[in-house]
């Protein structure tokens, strides 16, 4: 009998939704800097699926404000199957990355697995952005902008997944270090009562204090939760290769710290590494410190600690 392997990484090069090039080679940075090898160090098996390579979709238009929309349909179609097979075997998804897009899928297919268990889906959403605009509101027309409102309902496009699909509660939604927010999508997050903890939060409170709230609320709730990490969350002088660099970003060890908490509260349940461009990189630098935190959050650690959660 073979064993479901503990987890599965499911490569995603997808560009399209940023407006530039480069993202499509996220998966492969993130694999030359070693993402497998460290989770196998740390015990886990490993699957690698590589990487999804849908069609356009022919039954989608491209809109003026949703740009290559037929291309981002059929990866979050892909995705969304992907994540819900890997996660209903067992294992838990991990997401290469690909622009941030992609948790339209990824986010719908452990919303899926959430509904089938009979429990609740939180999103942690560390970014430097709300990315809650929908193509009515959309400075840009870049879809990596708008997946948090796509997956809470509150982004139309024509139908991309099931009418019926389920959906995010925005009021499960989190967002660390924000310092970015469109006009529109300011009032979006407010009305939806999405829960930001914007950059000055975590000066004020400490990374520490908000995180544990955060697990606080998902462990009261019994949820699964899903960690969705955007390059940009991290500072530009950390990691440089990501096309929307916001300065004042999250410390080196800020970041750290939230892993190696979300190691030790053992919730969580899948995980998205998004929006990093190799192209935009300083000779592998961010690739790396990306399968750094995965490795943190997969529990790789400094010292053993006393206090650990079995
Ligand atoms: B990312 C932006 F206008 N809000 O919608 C937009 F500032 O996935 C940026 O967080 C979105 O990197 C950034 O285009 C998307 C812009
Ligand atoms: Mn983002
Ligand atoms: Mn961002
Ligand atoms: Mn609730």
């Amino acid at each position: 009998m073979s064993k479901t392997s503990d987890i599965t990484l499911i490569g995603v090069p997808l560009e399209e939704g940023s407006g530039r090039g480069g993202c499509a080679m996220g998966p492969a940075a993130l694999r030359i800097a070693g993402i497998s090898q460290a989770m196998i160090d740390l015990g886990y098996i490993v699957e690698d699926r590589g990487d999804l390579r849908p069609a356009p979709a022919t039954d989608l238009e491209e809109l003026p404000k949703a740009k290559k929309l037929p291309v981002v349909a059929a990866f979050t179609r892909a995705i969304e199957q992907e994540t819900y097979s890997a996660v209903a075997r067992g294992s838990v998804p991990v997401l290469l990355g690909g622009d941030h897009s992609l948790s339209m899928g990824s986010v719908s297919g452990m919303a899926r697995h959430a509904q089938e268990v009979g429990r609740p889906l939180f999103v942690l959403w560390l970014d430097a952005h709300s990315d809650f605009n929908a193509p009515e509101t959309s400075p840009s027309g870049n879809i990596h902008g708008m997946p948090v409102a796509f997956f809470c309902g509150r982004a139309e496009f024509a139908p991309i997944l099931p009418s019926n699909r389920p959906l995010v509660d925005p009021r499960h939604v989190y967002q660390v270090g924000i310092r970015s927010v469109d006009d529109e999508e300011r009032r979006a997050i407010r009305e939806n009562a999405v829960n930001v903890f914007d950059m000055r939060a975590i000066d004020e409170e400490g990374i520490g204090a908000i995180l544990r709230r955060v697990l606080n609320d998902v462990r009261q709730a019994n949820a699964l939760l899903h960690v969705s990490l955007d390059v940009d969350f991290l500072d530009p002088d950390v990691a440089p290769g990501v096309g929307t660099t916001v300065p004042g970003g999250a410390t080196f060890r800020e970041a750290h710290l939230i892993m190696e908490l979300l190691h030790d509260s053992g919730l969580v349940s899948s995980l998205d590494l998004v929006e990093l461009n190799p192209f935009l990189d300083d000779r592998g630098r961010s690739a790396r410190i990306m399968v750094d935190l995965a490795a943190s959050l997969f529990g790789k650690h400094i010292l053993d600690r006393p206090t650990r959660a079995a």
